[in-house]
């Protein structure tokens, strides 16, 4: 097998691939001063991910973080004369790349449907305009609420609280299809749906397992708490179906030594690699060879003292076979077993994970699987030990703590009653999934999305595009233009809004925002680039102002919130459990702690102890329709995971490299397992079609993609986020956390019928 692979992530190439891109935004000079200040104390989070800051050395930044960076700071702008040469038609046929490469969206536009092209309008005309098409609905829940994870603490505070006094609960969010399995699994195990460490945890274990997750591409930051750790000593065991070549070696680019001489350090002490979909499988193998090898390591007491179901549970772990969790794996038992040995003998022990986990139809009770065996163990709620879904993008888990969320907790609400002296909805709202189909039936009608690229993001790219484009309104406040603002067919805008690097300069003087990061610390934000144009409006004031114009009897001065965001964080004060005197808190460099009941040993849960989970291992990672239909199938079954390559930013593309997996210049690639393609007679480079198999009648084909022989576990692919997103059916989602399962999708591979030639951008 030929491979380009790199023998280890990080080191110089990180370096040179930082310097190209900020040499490629034509703001150089501010995107230096920019780096300079990311994530440091005074200056701004980084919107490259959601890992926590560390007060530790002069660089904050890693490579992706200054591709975020560069990408957002650019001086190339789109406004009017663009729109005027561009019809959205015209727009359609261009990539991804292509689209937000044009720059930073500068100026309000309204599509007209008529010229099929977007035209200027005023600000005040906007806003106007959504207030009408607001107050014109025959019911509130014809509107849907979406966010995406960028938005700040104060932004998304203010969204939420808009959408409740209109009315409703629809707030789907990027979440939906991201952490959403890791909230609900943990809230059900544990009584909170958040993490339980914080970074100098990391420095203390003795054990982290990291589980579908590929850090040296989407946390790099990461990168360097594992090496740090691995060097202490810590065994950190990679479980991933791909072996990520960052978690094999890593070179910090941080480190003279390691940049300038070929030095790197060894990160996994063991790597598992399980097929897609099996971590469940795997997680109950290594519980069930902790019992039976290593029983006197587990914690009798704690599972006594803090837990219920341990009983149940065990007997459910004994009655599941050796063979089923070796089938299903496709890992070899001697490394279960070595695995258990680590775990069973660590003093503390971490469990990570991200995307690899999440986005499959078992991902709830893989998580809760994985919370039995550190309960088990009594590895949570002490120094060193415990759980930590990594999150993606930068305020994620602060939009939630805002009150972004479909289901509000009743305390949430009664919280917002007693403050604002105003009844909340109190119905359920709907997710990502629920609000699609509400659009595409048109039983929706109106699609407010604060950031994010819900077309190119979601599943099933032609429902979503039709689902889009049945609105009768749309609004996207966004900083560059994407697929989600040419998926329109009736009335629209496209509002600019400031990026997390530019000066927020309002009537009380510079604004600076908080955000939430996966450990839960709290800390403020603040930008001073000057605004790419003076037409952008920052999200907060846009949200205010739309609020402002739509509430016509509203007892709350939204525009003084604008003028002055220490205001909004005076309401979140009053209204958010652990933000009392958060004006005061932020003032602190790297902010506050909100400190997790958990630690406490406070479990919040229906019967106030922790949960043990008792589950019969699943039989595939499908639903059992679906394998029945497979099985009848002649031809092979695949699964296929869709994942992000090292030039990506989820739906923003960088660049057509993914460094790390030896690809250069391509996206439209399937990473296949020489048995299997030698089984069908591919070569590499054969251009195949891929078809999905959903258990309707709908045909969900790709062609002109590219064959990469790869070391993946057999009967498995992989290939690109958001290329791939036509073979995920609405309806195939996670059991009860509604998330698409992009990492789970049976497909079927066949030569190409036209042989298509694939993509080659040069970047
Ligand atoms: N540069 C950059 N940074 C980012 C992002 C980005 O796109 N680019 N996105 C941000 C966001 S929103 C998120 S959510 C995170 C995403 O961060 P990740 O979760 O790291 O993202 P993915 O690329 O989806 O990678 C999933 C990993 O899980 C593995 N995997 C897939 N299926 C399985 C499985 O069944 N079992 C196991 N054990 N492993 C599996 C894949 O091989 C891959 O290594 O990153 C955030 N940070
Ligand atoms: N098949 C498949 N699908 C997936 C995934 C997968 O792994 N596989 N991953 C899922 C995950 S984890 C996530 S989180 C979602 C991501 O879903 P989203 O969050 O909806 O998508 P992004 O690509 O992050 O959004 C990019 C757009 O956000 C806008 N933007 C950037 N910065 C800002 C800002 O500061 N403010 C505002 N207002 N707008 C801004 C820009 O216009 C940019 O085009 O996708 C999901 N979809
Ligand atoms: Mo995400």
């Amino acid at each position: 097998m030929k491979s380009n692979k790199p023998n280890k992530a990080g080191g110089m190439p990180s370096v040179t691939s930082t310097i190209k891109q900020v040499i490629r935004s034509q703001r150089a000079k501010e995107n230096i001063k920019n780096l300079l200040r990311v994530n440091k104390a005074g200056g701004f989070d980084c919107p490259g991910c959601a890992w926590g800051d560390s007060s530790e050395g002069m660089l904050h930044f890693c490579e992706n973080g200054a591709k975020a960076i560069a990408w957002e700071s650019t001086e190339r702008t789109v406004g009017e004369s663009f729109f005027a040469e561009y019809s959205v038609a015209r727009l359609r046929k261009q990539s991804d790349y292509w689209l937000e490469y044009q720059g930073r969206l500068s100026q309000p536009m309204r599509y007209n449907r008529h010229s099929d092209h977007y035209e200027p309008i005023s600000w005040d005309e906007a806003f106007e305009l959504i207030a009408n098409k607001l107050n014109a609905l025959s019911s509130v829940d014809q509107a849907e609420f979406y966010t995406s994870g960028r938005a700040s603490n104060e932004a998304s505070y203010l969204y939420q609280l808009f959408g409740r006094l209109f009315g409703t609960n629809n707030f789907p969010d990027c979440s939906n299809m991201c952490h959403e399995a890791s909230g609900i699994a943990l809230k059900k195990s544990i009584g909170v749906g958040k993490g339980t460490v914080v970074l100098d945890d990391f420095y203390e274990a003795s054990t982290i397992f990291v589980y579908g997750q590929n850090p040296g591409t989407n946390h790099p930051r990461m990168m360097n708490s594992l090496r740090k750790a691995a060097k202490n000593g810590c065994k950190i065991v990679s479980i991933n179906n791909l072996r990520e070549v960052a978690l094999e070696k890593f070179a910090s680019p941080q480190k003279p030594l390691e940049l300038l001489g070929n030095q790197s350090v060894d990160i996994s002490h063991l790597y598992l690699t399980p097929k897609l979909g099996s971590d469940i499988a795997l997680i109950r193998g290594l519980v069930k060879s902790i019992i039976e090898y290593h029983s006197e390591k587990i914690d009798n007491n704690f599972i006594m003292q803090q837990t219920q179901g341990f009983a149940d549970y065990q007997l459910m772990v004994m009655n599941t076979d050796w063979q089923d969790i070796v089938s299903q794996t496709g890992v070899d038992i001697d490394d279960i077993h070595k695995a258990a040995s680590v775990f069973a003998n660590s003093k503390n022990a971490i469990s990570t994970w991200a995307m690899g986990i999440t986005q499959h139809k078992h991902s709830v009770d893989t998580i809760r699987e994985l919370v039995n065996l550190h309960l088990m163990m009594g590895q949570i709620a002490r120094k060193g030990a415990g759980l930590c879904p990594v999150r993606g993008h930068s305020n994620v888990q602060g939009n939630r703590t805002m009150g972004i969320n479909e289901k509000p907790s009743a305390d949430f609400l009664a919280r917002l009653e007693n403050y604002f002296q105003t009844p909340m909805p109190q119905n359920s709202g709907h997710n990502v999934h629920a609000a699609l189909k509400a659009l595409h039936s048109k039983s929706s009608k109106v699609l407010i999305c604060l950031g994010g690229n819900i077309a190119a993001a979601a599943p099933d790219s032609e429902f979503t595009a039709r689902a889009l484009k049945n609105s009768e309104f749309s609004v996207q406040i966004s900083t560059k233009l994407n697929r989600s603002h040419l998926s329109v067919e009736n009335d629209a805008l496209i509002l600019p809004c400031l990026g997390r690097t530019e000066l927020d300069e309002q009537q009380a003087g510079p604004q600076q925002i908080t955000v939430e990061d996966t450990f839960s610390m709290v800390h403020a934000s603040a930008g001073n680039t000057p605004p790419v144009s003076k037409s952008c409006l920052s999200e907060t004031e846009i949200v205010a102002q739309i609020a402002n114009k739509t509430l016509t009897n509203s007892s709350i001065d939204w525009l003084a919130l604008k003028d002055d965001y220490s205001k909004i964080r005076e309401f979140i004060a009053y209204t958010i459990e652990g933000f009392e005197d958060f004006n005061q808190k932020i003032s602190v460099p790297f902010g506050f702690h909100l400190a997790s009941s958990v630690n406490s040993l406070k479990w919040n849960t229906d019967s106030q102890k922790a949960e043990f989970n008792t589950t019969v291992l699943p039989s595939s990672a499908f639903s059992t329709d679906l394998q029945l239909i497979s099985e009848a199938r002649k031809e092979k079954i695949f699964t296929l995971q869709t994942m992000r390559s090292h030039d990506q930013f989820n739906t923003t593309i960088y660049g057509m490299d993914d460094r790390y997996r030896g690809i250069k210049g391509e996206r439209k690639v399937i990473f296949m397992n020489p048995k299997d393609a030698q089984h069908l007679g591919f070569e590499e480079s054969e251009v195949v079609e891929i078809e999905s198999i959903w258990t309707d009648n709908i045909t969900r084909k790709l062609d002109g993609f590219c064959v990469r022989i790869y070391d993946i576990p057999s009967s498995n692919l992989a290939g690109y986020y958001p290329e791939l997103n036509p073979l995920i059916a609405i309806d195939s989602v996670g059991d009860q956390s509604f998330t698409p399962t992009s990492k789970s999708i049976a497909v079927i591979v066949r030569k190409s019928q036209q042989a298509q030639k694939i993509d080659v951008i040069t970047t």
